[in-house]
C-alpha cells in the first residue's frame, strides 16, 4: 500500500520528554513488514501511480526513505482515547515507541490498521 499520511512522534523508549513533537506529512510505502517514509512530496506525487503498481516492484529495493519503521512486532490500533484530531490510528513499537499517523479518512485509517497489523 502507499500513501501519504501525517506523522507525529508521540513517544520515544516509552518517554515523552526531549521529543519533536511535531506533525509532518510523509509519503508512505507499506512493503512486507516495513514503513517506508518519504518526505519529497514532489518526488513521491511523480512516483505513486509506479509504487502502486505491484509489477513495478522492482524499484523497491532502490528507494531511500528518510524513515524507515519495521512493523513485524508493533501493532497498530485506533486509540478511542485519542479524540484531538479525527481518523489518526497509533503505531506501538517494541521498545516503547509509539507514533500517531493521520489518515485521509476513517476508510484509509482502516485500511492503514489492517494491512500494518497483517502484513
Ligand atoms: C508542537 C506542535 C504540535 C503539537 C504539540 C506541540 O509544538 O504545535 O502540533 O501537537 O503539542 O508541542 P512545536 O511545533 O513547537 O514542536 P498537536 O497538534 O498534536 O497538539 P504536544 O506537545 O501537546 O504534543
Amino acid at each position: 500500500k502507499a500513501g501519504k499520511l501525517c506523522r507525529k512522534v508521540d513517544l520515544l523508549e516509552g518517554k515523552k520528554s526531549g521529543v519533536i513533537r511535531n506533525w509532518s506529512q510523509y509519503g508512505i510505502i507499506l512493503s512486507g513488514s516495513q514503513i517506508m517514509m518519504f518526505k519529497d512530496d514532489e518526488w513521491f506525487n511523480s512516483k505513486i501511480s509506479d509504487l502502486k503498481d505491484p509489477s513495478k516492484s522492482t524499484i523497491l529495493p532502490t528507494l531511500k526513505p528518510d524513515v524507515i519503521l519495521m512493523t513485524s512486532d508493533s501493532v497498530a490500533l485506533y486509540d478511542k482515547s485519542y479524540t484531538k484530531y479525527n481518523h489518526v490510528f497509533r503505531l506501538v513499537c517494541p521498545k516503547g515507541n509509539q507514533y500517531l499517523f493521520q489518515a485521509e479518512n476513517e476508510v484509509e485509517m482502516n485500511d492503514w490498521i489492517t494491512k500494518i497489523n497483517y502484513a
